[in-house]
């Protein structure tokens, strides 16, 4: 049984099935991981739920863009930074492709999205461990239930939006590692934070790579980032191999 990763899909489900096809993807004998943020800024977010949602064995993270699809499907509530950030688009083909009772299943599906998968050999975040000072309290988090939905709006549980959003802990490691930052991210402001002390790989999307369009592996912070900037649309999708390491990548069309 193989297990893969890709990086965030951002409804872009040609591309999907693509590295899929590329990795020759078993959906009955491959466990699929994501870093989280299946929707918005494709043109493809039906399509997209409507696959993940029926796979046996697809393991996500919550991402920051899954936050207002959940509070959608689960209440029809609108946060309005998703409006700003693919959420029309992202709504008007839900509307045009699903029925309230399954709008309510991908939403309950959505819900059981964690925001901190830690695995044997493997911790995989959205953001980054950022926020988050040791494993100890990283641990302690991975098992705390988040509320469904995960309104951003009430800022309950602010430790986990943090890990959510966060920039901090991939910054550092480009620092670390004298890689220069993506260009969109060139002037942005950002606290250094130490690597998290771990044996595991940490594995997280939320910021796009597309300046080189792969992988950021850091081994001083144990941390391997793979939005290779899918949801840009001039980036790549990437799935990985994660104990492998081998890398499929499909152009976004
Ligand atoms: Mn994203």
């Amino acid at each position: 049984m193989r297990r893969l990763i890709t990086g965030d899909i951002h409804a872009r489900f040609d591309a999907l099935q693509a590295v899929l096809e590329k990795a020759a993807f078993n959906k009955d004998e491959d466990i699929l991981y994501c870093v989280g943020d299946l929707c918005d800024r494709g043109e493809k977010p039906a399509q997209t739920l409507a696959f993940l949602s029926t796979l046996p064995n697809f393991q996500p993270v919550m991402g920051n863009h899954d936050i207002w699809l959940e509070e959608y499907l689960l209440t029809g509530l609108v946060d309005s930074d998703w409006l700003y950030n693919g959420g029309v688009n992202t709504i008007r083909k839900i509307e045009k492709t699903f029925s309230s009772n399954e709008k309510k299943r991908l939403g309950k599906w959505m819900s059981t999205f964690p925001v901190i998968r830690i695995e044997e050999k493997d911790i995989i975040v959205h953001g980054g461990c950022g926020p988050v000072k040791n494993m100890k309290e990283l641990e302690k988090l991975a098992r705390h239930h988040r509320p469904s939905p995960f309104s951003i709006r009430k800022k309950e549980d602010r430790i986990l939006f943090d890990i959510l959003w966060d920039r901090d802990y991939l910054f550092s490691a480009m620092e670390a590692e004298h890689y220069a930052k993506p260009e969109k991210y060139r002037n942005r402001e950002y606290r250094t934070v130490p690597p998290l002390e771990t044996d595991k790989t940490i594995w997280s999307g939320h910021s796009q790579l597309i300046d080189r369009a792969e992988p950021f592996i850091s081994q001083s912070y144990h941390l391997t980032a793979i939005d290779t900037g899918a949801g840009s649309g001039v980036g790549k999708l990437t799935l990985m191999d994660m104990d492998t390491k081998e890398i499929w990548q499909a152009e976004i069309v």
